[in-house]
């Protein structure tokens, strides 16, 4: 006997299009989720997609002997931009392997390692810059960051400088960039009637896309007239072969996975430290405890790359801020190819071959069967190592699952841990608006809504 998946009534046609808003869907599934609990199947656009939003069915469904990686209908579309790079690429397709096994290496220990130095350039910029504004001055924490984490991917993997430090306006692609994938996942809502009728947004769109591959191209063209020794990605996707087969990535594929690190490296990073900070300045204790973490450890000297593994709490801090605001929010898996017959989750729920799972983190990393009755609240205590560590595996889940978890995690933890040190060695940071109340922004990541804060230099340092 199996339980019944609770559904929302729908209407004829166009199923469950009104419980979901386009503009906050995140907050839409939360509400659901407190009606309906652990799971809930919505039809949207003609298909059922199931939302999961318990430790114990995400970790279920993480078992890859049993399911994979589904491209959904919005990857689909995000293939119209970046084919089949790392992110979008299907599970059989041969060049995701290839670029898997050749690029592996490089987003290492090592090749992170590597990378240190013009992270720390990059991070630098931003505290710089903090430095001369006015303590009066409010600042778009959220601008700042993604200005650092688009330039440090764009410099550590391609020896590319945006500068966005030097400008007012982010750089093209940024804006290129969030337009592509508001309307990948808009177009995924989309008949084909719609989008046959109305070709004005199609043109903006394939512009957008034709924009993002110029500035590949630009940096691939660069590379290939003057060559560099650099351990860097770009180099590990031209020259570099597959350990596997010995094959070399093809142009095509090159590209695809230029553009998705630029994409998928910096917007999720940039809310990650948005996130942590919004956190701290609510939660004065455990700024004080943070600031006080990097004081003893670094002190007022130069961060060093040795210092990365020896700052536990701020670690806990980055950690908790990715389970209460996941900033890829969902990801989702299907069960395995070849299966025929529906299968059993939870040991109850009955699910067909080919649906649509979706692990709908804000929520299942709130179980409070895992977290207790205080999951909401931001306590990074809970995600000190010795704890983190008995966590069971479906609690948290920020950087996906298995071999198509994300690649650029150790770069990110890296690039987010000296980041947060950086700020809170050199600064002492407050909201600009004490009142403020979280809102959240929403592309297809999503980041702290209209966060501004004041800073102050710290005594001592020169
Ligand atoms: Mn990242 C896959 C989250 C930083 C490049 N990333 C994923 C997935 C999640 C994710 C979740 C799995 C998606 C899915 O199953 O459909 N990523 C994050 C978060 C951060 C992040 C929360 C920062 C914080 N990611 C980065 C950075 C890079 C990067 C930085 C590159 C420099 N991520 C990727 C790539 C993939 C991915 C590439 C796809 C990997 C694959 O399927 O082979």
């Amino acid at each position: 006997m199996s339980t019944p998946i609770p559904q929302p009534p729908g209407y004829f046609l166009v199923g469950n299009i009104s419980d979901v808003d386009p503009k906050d869907s995140i907050g839409s599934i939360n509400r659901l989720s407190e009606k309906y609990g652990e799971i809930f199947k919505l039809s949207l656009f003609g298909s059922d997609r199931y939302f999961l939003c318990s430790e114990r069915l995400v970790q279920e469904v993480c078992d890859e002997n049993r399911f994979v990686k589904k491209i959904n209908a919005g990857l689909e579309q995000v293939r119209n931009g970046v084919g089949d790079g790392l992110f979008t690429a299907y599970n059989d397709e041969h060049s995701w392997g290839v670029a898997h096994r050749t690029l592996v290496p490089a987003f290492g220990p090592i090749g992170i390692q590597h990378m240190y130095d013009e992270m720390y350039d990059i991070a630098t910029q931003l505290v710089s810059k903090w430095a001369r504004s006015d303590p009066e001055d409010s600042i778009h924490v959220t601008d700042d960051f993604t200005r650092l984490t688009l330039d440090s991917i764009a410099l550590c993997a391609m020896d590319k400088r945006f500068n966005s430090f030097y400008h007012e306006e982010m750089h093209p692609f940024v804006d290129a960039m969030s337009e592509f994938l508001v309307e990948s996942g808009a177009r995924s809502r989309k008949t084909r009637l719609e989008l046959m009728l109305n070709r004005a947004p199609t043109v903006r769109y394939e512009s957008n896309i034709a924009l993002m591959k110029s500035v590949a191209q630009e940096v691939v063209d660069r590379r290939r007239r003057i060559p560099s020794e650099k351990k860097d990605l770009l180099n590990a996707m031209l020259f570099g072969k597959d350990p596997k087969t010995g094959e070399r990535l093809s142009d095509d594929t090159i590209m695809n996975n230029m553009i998705t690190f630029l994409i998928a490296g910096h917007e999720t990073t940039s809310g990650l430290l948005s996130f942590a900070t919004y956190f701290l300045l609510k939660n004065p204790e455990a700024l004080q405890r943070a600031q006080q973490e990097v004081d003893d450890v670094v002190g007022k000297g130069p961060i060093k790359f040795q210092h990365m593994s020896k700052l536990p709490y701020i670690e806990a801090v980055l950690r908790e801020a990715l389970r209460l605001t996941p900033t890829a929010p969902a990801f989702s898996v299907t069960p395995k190819p070849g299966t025929t017959e529906p299968v059993i989750i939870g040991g109850q729920y009955l699910i067909p071959p080919n649906s649509t799972l979706i692990c709908f983190l804000s929520k299942s990393q709130r179980d409070p069967g895992v977290y207790g009755s205080d999951a909401d609240e931001f306590k990074p205590e809970r995600m000190l190592a010795d704890k983190f560590e008995k966590l069971p595996s479906g609690s948290w889940k920020p950087f996906g699952n298995g071999a198509r978890g994300c690649i650029g995690r150790p770069f990110a933890w890296q690039e987010a841990i000296l980041t947060l040190a950086l700020v809170l060695q050199n600064f002492n940071v407050r909201l600009a608006d004490s009142s403020y109340q979280l809102k959240i922004k929403q592309t297809l990541t999503i980041k702290p809504d209209n966060l501004y804060i004041k800073v102050s230099l710290r005594p001592g340092i020169d």
